[in-house]
């Protein structure tokens, strides 16, 4: 429970989204999340408000793209930050052993205690090795101007894809400027990463990470043709634009209405 001590109860219309914001008030009181950590989280929910707090076919579309080219990858890479280990330790390991995919920690808001912290929550979530905290495997991207250019030789370093949820934009764009593939999910469609990634998930992190384990599962069995064609039909222009037009009709939908919460019109004179 967080310092407040809120008891949230299953019957509050917005309890799914404050047991999620108490997991991450959880993760910054156990010293995993970084204070920006709570104010992209806000951001976000904003965001996924707009979205109706549902994932939408352009996300899907997205997830699937994203699998097929980590099966198809060579050394696909999966960045953790401070809200991802909050969040979603447990399935972002899961997704990354069943891809074979190296986990590293790599932070914004860099510091020792944070790495470590972090390195020890992916492993009690089941991780068996942890990059991005051994000083001897250390390398620097010189295009990256702040501490997020220090990464491992074994993984970000060499990696051909990299899966950088919630992520800054001068690193998704110095990540593509190396010729890396970059994935990551980010619920604002107009964010400098959401622009320069390759394939950009617009949903909520907590719902995009278990759907893309059932998605690992129909397309496990694929053969690689298969997974390549995938790729190959896939636009990342036309997702963003998908997901700002669902936005924008959600709000004009919303817009017709001004007040949309029935019981509150009730209340109105
Ligand atoms: O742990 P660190 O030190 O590496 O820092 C991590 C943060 C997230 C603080 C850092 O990378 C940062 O400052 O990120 P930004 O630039 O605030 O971008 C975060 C993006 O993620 C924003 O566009 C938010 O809308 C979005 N976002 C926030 N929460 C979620 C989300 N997207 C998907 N799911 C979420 N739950």
């Amino acid at each position: 429970m967080s310092n407040n001590e809120i008891k949230i109860p299953s019957s509050h219309p917005r309890a799914e989204s404050l047991r999620i914001r108490e997991r991450l008030i959880n993760g910054f009181k156990k010293g995993l999340v970084a204070y920006a950590g709570l104010i992209a989280h806000g951001r976000g929910e904003a965001f996924d408000y707009i979205l109706g707090e549902k994932t939408h076919s352009f996300a899907i579309k997205a997830m699937r793209t994203a699998i097929a080219l980590f099966l198809t990858s060579k050394h696909p890479v999966f960045s953790v930050n401070g809200n991802v280990a909050a969040l979603v330790p447990e399935d972002y390991v899961k997704l990354a052993n069943l891809l074979n995919a190296k986990l590293e920690v790599n932070l914004f808001y860099r510091t020792r205690e944070r790495e470590l912290k972090i390195r020890d929550a992916l492993i009690r979530a089941g991780a068996r090795e942890v990059l991005g905290v051994d000083e001897e495997y250390r390398a620097e991207i010189p295009e990256i101007k702040h501490l997020r250019r220090f990464v491992d030789v074994r993984g970000i370093y060499k990696a051909d894809t990299v899966f950088v949820p919630l992520e800054d934009g001068d690193r998704t764009a110095a990540l593509i400027k190396l010729g890396k593939k970059v994935v990551t999910i980010d619920l604002n469609p107009l964010s400098r990463t959401a622009q320069w990634a390759t394939i950009t998930i617009v949903d909520n992190l907590v719902r995009a990470i278990p759907m893309m384990i059932r998605i690992y599962k129909d397309l496990s069995s694929k053969d690689k043709e298969d997974l390549l064609e995938i790729i190959r039909n896939y636009n990342n222009s036309e997702v963003l634009s998908e997901a700002m037009k669902t936005m924008k009709e959600n709000l004009e939908k919303l817009a017709e209405k001004g007040i949309f919460i029935e019981e509150a019109r009730r209340f109105q004179r």
